[in-house]
Parts: C-alpha cells; structure tokens; sequence
C-alpha cells in the first residue's frame, strides 16, 4: 500500500563546477521524482546524505512542474526564507532530513500552500537551508518563517531571512523580512 503526498516532488541536483565555462543550466540536472511516501524513503536512502555532498552542490526538491530557478512563472514573484547553519553547529542531516519532511508532509502552512520547494546549498564553512515561496505575503510569510524556525530548531537568537528572487541578482541583497 502506498501513501500519496500531496503532490508529486522531484529532486534536482547542481553539481559544482570545474571551470567556469560550466553554466548555472549545465549544472543543474533532475534526478528522480516521487509521489508517495513509500517513494519518498526508497529516493532519500538512496542518495547521498548532506554532510557527504562536495562542496558547491546543491539538492532542490521542488514540486512537480516547477523548475529550482528563478524564472519559472511559479517562482517569478515569490522569494526564500534562508537559514545559515555554520560549521560544526547542529546536525545537518537530521535537519535537512526534518525540514524535507515538513515540506512534502505540507506542515509548514496548511491549507493552499505557499511552498514551492526547498533548497540545501553545500559551501565553504555553511550549509545553506533556503524554503521557496510563490508570493510575498507578509502574514503568510511570517506563518511560515516561524514554523520553519521550529522545524529547524531555532532559537530565538538564531536568524532567518528572506529574500524576494526580485533581488538575486543584486551584488550585496538585503532581507526584506528577518525574523
Ligand atoms: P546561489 O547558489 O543562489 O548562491 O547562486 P551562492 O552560490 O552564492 O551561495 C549562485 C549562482 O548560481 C548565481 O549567481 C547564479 O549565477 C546561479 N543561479 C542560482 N540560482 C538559484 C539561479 C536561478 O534560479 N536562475 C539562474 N539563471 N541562475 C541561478
């Protein structure tokens, strides 16, 4: 018996480069995709977990349809709640294994769901934990930046930020939220 997610989700992979002739599009590849929970385990025992990807590789487990990037019509207007869990600070493969969990279980807002996918971002001394929304809803933006707070286990010192894709490719972008 399979139990059916909400959605169908599909994980993409950026490799990192090794030269710089290498483009944002050569390096980014979908890997699998899933529908069910049954599904989802047999993927996640299957790939690597975080703290054993290279340096510069991202996972984007998006759903079904939308492509990790800016551009596509379902992310244009939308922006990311991005945590920084620094060197040596907490145990990211629980925590990525527990943030990807609430975003397909959908525990992070209920009904209608603002969340578009979410993105691990290997680099040096950080890993980078960014949650993908379809708007910039204040209200909903907060709903969900404090439950992602909670999913992640964050204290009330500890940050998050978000920043509309409007502003990604601006050299120095400031959050428009911190929370
Ligand atoms: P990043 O991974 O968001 O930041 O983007 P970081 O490596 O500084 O941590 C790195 C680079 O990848 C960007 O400067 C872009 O060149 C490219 N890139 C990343 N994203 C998410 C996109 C995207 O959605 N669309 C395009 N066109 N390029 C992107």
């Amino acid at each position: 018996v399979q139990h059916p997610l909400n959605s169908k989700w599909t994980l993409w992979y950026t490799k990192p480069a090794v030269d710089k002739s290498e483009s944002w599009s050569d390096l980014l590849r979908p890997v699998t995709s899933f529908g069910s929970v049954e599904e989802f385990w047999a993927v996640h025992e299957n790939v690597p977990v975080p703290h054993e990807l290279p340096l510069k590789s991202d996972y984007h487990i998006f759903r079904d349809q939308i492509r990790p990037e800016w551009e596509d019509t379902a992310n244009a207007k939308g922006g990311k709640w991005s945590f920084q869990l620094r060197g040596g600070h907490g145990d990211v493969d629980e925590l990525w294994l527990r943030a990807l969990l609430s975003v397909i279980g959908e525990t992070i807002d209920e009904e209608d769901s603002q969340i578009n996918g979410i993105v691990l971002s290997v680099r040096r001394g950080t890993y980078k934990f960014a949650l993908w929304t379809k708007s910039q809803e204040k209200e909903a933006l907060c709903n969900i930046g404090a439950r992602f707070k909670e999913v992640l286990k964050l204290g009330e010192e500890e940050k998050i930020e978000f920043f509309p894709h409007s502003a990604s490719t601006a050299k120095h972008a400031q959050p428009a939220i911190i929370l």
